[in-house]
């Protein structure tokens, strides 16, 4: 396998969204270094510097990706040997990161969901997904209510996920969430990025969605590991709000009119004062600390944004 067809090949998956949702690009983006790191023999720095670039710009929202990126890509080492060692090493550090925190989040949100709750979720979040799971696996009956999530429907994936596992599940159009919020007791929805003032960035009609659940006094919680707070919010930089093609939402003829725009916005924000809760008990104005305390980012440098922590959760 040549290892820079196999770098480009990753990042072509991650834009055509055939590897999605924050969690798994994260994962999969340092799985494709650490296999890269394992096949090239040569110019270690420049080569990872290279796969890195090419690997962050695929899809611009989630921080989840610049973080695990920039992981990895903190090695160290005398020679090109021990460095390839030590960026090996950070990667299956970070995989395990990944894996304990969904499972954590599980059993930490999952004590806010009591017997007989209807939880209302949106788009195809695996750390949403990981506390519903834990609180049906704890023998709680609970019922689901799905967006479709349009333009790309990841609210089917979330259906077949929860209906495998024996969850009853409901599939609503994103526009009838002001219809059934009478019927939820809470909101669940996983992050692409949380800002250092602690906004939320997720699937686009998240925010409308905790606008509803807010006027109906529903709490609405966000499942997210540590790694999808942004460090670079710290230093005053705005999320880039992905827009996507605008095929994925209208067809040609629609698109062909005249005077007609189609916009295609993939994520949007919540502020948060919308949120009731990131699950890990952490209150959206704890952003912050969490950036410092657990990512390693003091906010004195912008050119020293590395991670460093060695605390996991
Ligand atoms: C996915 C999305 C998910 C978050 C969280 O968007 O918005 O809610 O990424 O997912 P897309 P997870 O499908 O465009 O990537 O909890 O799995 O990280």
């Amino acid at each position: 396998m040549d290892p820079f067809e196999f770098v480009e090949e990753s990042a072509r998956k991650i834009k055509k969204m055939e590897v999605r949702g924050a969690a798994k690009i994260a994962r999969f983006a340092v799985e494709t270094l650490k296999k890269f790191a394992e096949l090239i023999d040569r110019d270690f720095d420049k080569n990872m510097r290279w796969a890195s670039e090419v690997l962050l710009n695929t899809r611009p929202t989630a921080v989840s990706l610049f973080n695990a990126v920039n992981y990895v890509m903190d090695y160290s080492g005398r020679d090109d040997e021990e460095k390839k060692r030590d960026a090996i090493g950070r990667a299956m550090e970070f995989i395990r990161w990944v894996d304990t925190a969904r499972e954590k989040i599980g059993e930490i949100g999952a004590k806010r969901i009591k017997d007989g709750y209807v939880i209302l979720t949106h788009c195809n979040s695996s750390a949403a997904l990981s506390v519903i799971k834990t609180a049906f696996r704890q023998g709680k009956d609970i019922e689901v209510i799905a967006t479709e999530s349009r333009p790309r429907y990841q609210g089917h994936l979330t259906v077949k996920e929860l209906s495998e596992e024996g969850i009853l599940v409901t599939l609503i159009v994103d526009s009838a969430v002001r219809y059934f919020i009478n019927d939820v007791d809470c909101v669940i929805v996983g992050a692409d990025t949380i800002t250092v003032n602690g906004a939320l960035i997720n699937k686009i009609g998240t925010s409308q969605i905790a606008l509803c659940a807010k006027e109906a006094r529903v709490p609405f919680m966000v499942a997210t590991e540590t790694y999808k707070f942004s460090p670079k919010t710290l230093f005053g930089e705005l999320v880039v709000i992905e827009e996507r093609d605008p095929e994925e939402v209208a067809p040609k003829e629609i698109l062909n009119l005249r005077n007609v725009k189609v916009r295609n916005p993939t994520f949007d924000v919540t502020p948060r004062d919308y949120i009731n809760l990131i699950i890990g008990a952490i209150p959206p104005e704890m952003a912050y600390i969490v950036i410092r305390e657990r990512l390693g980012y003091t906010g004195i440098s912008y050119e020293e944004i590395k991670i460093s922590a060695r605390h996991f959760d």
